[in-house]
């Protein structure tokens, strides 16, 4: 965690003689009342704080490490009330100050805000660390403490004989046979791996590499392959896509929907967590994720033949076997309540179910489309009637935008097929004007961010990726565009996940002055160590509060949908961390890095 500079702010504020009288009746509710990204802002970007619980028209920026210099002053622009927290809110925008720095934000009848820094690469360590949690994320490897400093394991879950659970069964691999299907990462708080929502988050990840290459050039996160020559994001993924390969029927080609316990495992670390290990039956929604995942990973291994033989045609045979044992079985659903019911042991791991999977479909053909160039696929996604409802931010039940960001980005390729190209420029459009309609009502908003206003819903489980996939779909949008307003409206998306929220946290942990602590994840939990594992983004602020049973008399602090957040271990409905949370996060903050400080 950055040095706290968590004030009394008597110390803080001591030499700024005029603000001496307010401060000390204010009693430092600053920087429970100033919402701000608590890392700080790029001089050359916007910069907005949000205020509540103050009737005052002004502020003032002071410089933090002399503890006197007024920098900037502003009036505050009062904004109403956001109905999710029920605050009335003020803006302070100080934009146009761009002197590098430590600052303090004042207002004078609560006080100051926990400082933050205006400077170039002001979120690389942010940035970095949200990589990085995946290397934390790791099944079947020791963290070494060179790697992992004092977060460094044992290693947990080789998965080298995994059943076959009768789910999952066939002629070829009978009930209780074993496969080998090591590495991949833990999905979140829990020791499980899933093929839904490995999906959603390789495709994040390596569109963050697709979008921004040459930053990924330089970009060293210190994990044990860091020193070779392919990107450390591509290495990292690898980890993961290696274990995807495994869950495929060889024979087949049918993917299975995911490889757990029978039952969660207790709060220990993951060498002590030693159940039997399964893999369950095979799905339509998990091949179709597979297959799309795989032939989007064999574009981006392509490049790096040298580095990993094979790999990419080994993705693609891999991703084309899928999609045929797809369109043989359209319909194969997944729910544990009817694993439960028919098979032995009954499995109550996560479910990732999902009734609809049209979106699937018009993922992977897509993604198939954009590797091969064979028409086939492109009539399979099907966009005249798909592309309208699929606009939108995705989710790991709903992937279709994932394959509309693959044909958005290689539009240009298919440029001499008219019929393609003329779909192709319609999607650009759609797209574009959806994102700007999003930054648009953002604009008028009370927290200035796309949160609350993208869909009634979007304060859910698991809140924290649905801005940080507002703010990718946005930067995705600047791309294409090179609209600066897109861009700046993802900003504030992570200023959102930072600290401008209606609880105050940054979400991330390990960052920030006021941060998760207690996430819900088991090794962050059992390692004795008080801070978490950092890198980690938290589910976030979730009205349904479906863990309040589990916490033992423990309350939300509110009902109210922002402000619904327990930073408690037991609170897994709100404060669990997730891969597909994570991968949103590192797409906005990598995105800005690459993008800010050229
Ligand atoms: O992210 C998932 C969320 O959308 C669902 O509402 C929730 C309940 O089904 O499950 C979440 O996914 C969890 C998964 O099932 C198991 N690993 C932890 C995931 C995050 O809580």
């Amino acid at each position: 965690m950055r040095k706290s500079l968590r004030f009394t702010s008597s110390l803080l504020w001591g030499t700024a003689s005029m603000f001496i009288s307010q401060v000390a009746s204010a009693q430092n509710t600053g920087a429970e009342n100033i919402r701000l990204n608590q890392i700080g802002f790029y001089p050359n970007g916007p910069k907005t704080a949000v205020i509540i619980n103050s009737s005052a028209t002004k502020f003032s920026v002071i410089s933090a490490s002399n503890k006197k210099d007024t920098v900037f002053k502003g009036n505050l622009k009062k904004t109403g009330i956001w109905k999710y927290s029920q605050e009335e809110t003020a803006q302070a925008d100080f934009t146009s100050f761009n002197k590098p720095g430590s600052y303090v934000l004042f207002v004078k009848d609560i006080g100051g805000s926990y400082p933050f820094d205006i400077k170039d690469h002001v979120n690389e360590a942010v940035a970095k660390a949200s990589i990085k949690g995946y290397y934390y994320q790791r099944t079947a490897i020791e963290l070494k403490p060179e790697f992992a400093g004092k977060f460094a394991r044992a290693a947990g879950h080789p998965d080298n004989e995994v059943l076959i659970h009768n789910s999952a069964a066939s002629a070829n691999r009978p009930t209780g046979s074993k496969i080998n299907s090591s590495k991949g990462w833990y999905d979140a708080g829990d020791y499980n791996k899933y093929i839904v929502n490995s999906g959603i988050t390789m495709s994040t990840l390596f569109s963050l590499y697709e979008d921004f290459p040459e930053y990924h050039k330089t970009l060293n996160v210190n994990i044990p392959e860091s020193k070779n020559q392919l990107p450390d994001l591509l290495d990292e993924a690898n980890w993961n896509l290696r274990w995807m390969l495994t869950m495929q029927d060889p024979v087949d080609g049918g993917v299975y929907h995911k490889l757990t316990n029978a039952n969660f495992d207790g709060v220990v670390m993951p060498k002590d967590a030693t159940s039997p290990r399964y893999v369950i039956m095979k799905t339509t929604a998990a091949t179709l994720d597979f297959a799309a995942t795989l032939a989007h990973a064999s574009r981006i291994y392509r490049n790096f033949e040298q580095q990993c033989p094979g790999l990419a045609d080994s993705c693609l045979t891999a991703s084309k076997k899928a999609y045929e044992w797809a369109k043989k079985n359209p319909a194969v659903l997944y729910a544990n309540s009817t694993q439960s019911s028919l098979h032995d042991p009954a499995i109550q791991t996560g479910a990732y179910e999902d009734t609809d999977i049209e979106d699937e479909l018009l993922w992977a053909a897509s993604e198939l489309f954009v590797t091969t160039g064979d028409m086939a696929y492109f009539k399979d996604a099907n966009l005249d009637v798909t592309m309208a409802k699929n606009i939108t931010i995705p989710n790991w039940q709903s992937v279709g935008m994932l394959g509309l960001y693959s044909l958005l980005k290689n539009a240009d390729r298919f440029s001499t097929n008219p019929n393609v190209k003329a779909v192709l420029e319609s999607l650009k459009s759609r797209f574009v004007a959806t994102a700007k309609s999003f930054q648009t009502k953002a604009s008028v908003s009370a927290y200035g961010v796309t949160m609350g206003e993208c869909s009634d819903n979007d304060f859910v489980w698991g809140s924290n990726a649905i801005v940080g996939n507002q703010g990718m779909f946005l930067i995705k949008a600047y791309l294409l565009s090179k609209d600066n307003s897109l861009l700046d409206a993802a900003e504030a998306d992570l200023d959102y996940l930072l600290g401008r929220n209606a609880v105050g946290y940054s979400f991330l942990t390990g960052f920030g002055d006021k941060p998760t602590m207690h996430p819900h994840h088991r090794p962050s939990e059992a390692d004795g160590i008080v801070d978490p594992v950092p890198g980690l983004l938290a589910g976030g602020p979730n009205p349904g509060q479906q863990d309040l049973v589990h916490c033992n008399g423990e309350k939300y602090p509110s009902e109210l949908a922002a402000k619904s957040y327990l930073d408690l271990h037991c609170s897994y409905a709100s404060n669990e961390i997730a891969i597909n949370w994570n991968a949103p996060f590192a797409y906005i903050a990598n995105a800005l890095e690459a993008i800010r400080n050229k």
